[in-house]
C-alpha cells in the first residue's frame, strides 16, 4: 500500500495516523500538492494529497474517502468512526468540523502566499482564522481537565481529525496554548501515542 502525500498535510496525516493505529503496513511517497503538481495529478487528477494506492492497483482519493475504506478493512468492532447511530453521527460532526477548520486555515495560508502582496485581502484572512478558531473553541469545550479522549472513552476519529487540526492552526499563527489551552494540553497528550508521534512531519 503506498500513501501519496506529505504528512505536513493535516489529511494526508490523518490518513498515516489511521494506518498507524490499525497497524497497516504501507510506503510513503512524500509529495506535496503544490510542489510535485504533475506527480500527484497521475495519482489524483484534482491535483490534491493525500491519495492511497491499493495493493490491487486501485488508487482512493481524499482523506474522507480514504477513511472508510479503512474502517471497513481494518477497523473491525473498534473502527475509529463507529459504523452506525448516535455515536457515528458524534464522530463524524467532531471531525466535519475540525476538517472545515483545516480547510479554512488552509485558505487563509492560500491568500497569504499564492497571491501576489498587493492583492492579498487580509480581511478574508481574518474571517477565516475566526473560523478556525471558533471551531477549536466548541471542540475544546468538550474537553474536561486531562481528559484523554473526546468521546466515546476511547481514541476516535474525532480525536485524530481535532489533533490535525490544532496542529495546522498553530502552523498558520493561532496561538492555541492562549485560545484554546485544553485542546492544546489534550493534543501534546496524544503526541504520547506512537500513531501520534511517529508521523510527525
Ligand atoms: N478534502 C480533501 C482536501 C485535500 C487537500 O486540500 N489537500 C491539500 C494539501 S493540505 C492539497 O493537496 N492542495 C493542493 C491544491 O488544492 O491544489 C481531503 O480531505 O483529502
Amino acid at each position: 500500500m503506498l500513501l501519496i502525500g506529505v504528512n505536513r498535510s493535516p489529511y494526508t496525516r490523518r490518513v498515516a495516523i489511521t494506518l498507524h493505529i490499525y497497524g497497516v503496513a504501507y510506503e510513503q511517497q512524500a509529495l506535496s500538492g503544490f510542489n510535485d503538481r504533475s506527480d500527484v495529478r497521475a495519482r489524483n487528477p484534482l491535483g490534491r494529497i493525500p491519495a492511497l494506492m491499493l495493493d490491487s492497483g486501485e488508487t482512493l482519493v481524499d482523506s474522507g474517502a480514504i477513511i472508510d475504506h479503512l474502517d471497513e478493512a481494518y477497523g473491525g468492532d473498534g473502527a475509529l468512526t463507529p459504523a452506525a447511530g448516535a455515536d457515528r453521527r458524534a464522530v463524524l460532526k467532531v471531525a466535519a468540523i475540525m476538517m472545515g477548520a483545516c480547510d479554512k486555515a488552509l485558505q487563509a495560508a492560500y491568500e497569504r502566499n499564492h497571491r501576489p502582496a498587493e492583492k492579498v485581502h487580509q480581511p478574508w484572512i481574518e474571517d477565516c482564522m475566526a473560523q478556525v478558531e471558533a471551531a477549536l473553541v466548541s471542540i475544546a469545550a468538550m474537553l474536561g481537565p486531562d481528559q484523554p479522549y473526546l468521546l466515546l472513552g476511547r481514541l476516535t476519529q474525532a480525536d485524530v481529525t481535532a489533533f490535525v487540526a490544532e496542529r495546522l492552526a498553530r502552523g498558520v499563527g493561532l496561538d492555541t496554548e492562549a485560545c484554546v489551552p485544553r485542546l492544546h494540553a489534550y493534543t501534546r497528550r496524544l503526541l504520547g501515542i506512537p500513531a501520534f508521534r511517529d508521523t510527525e512531519p
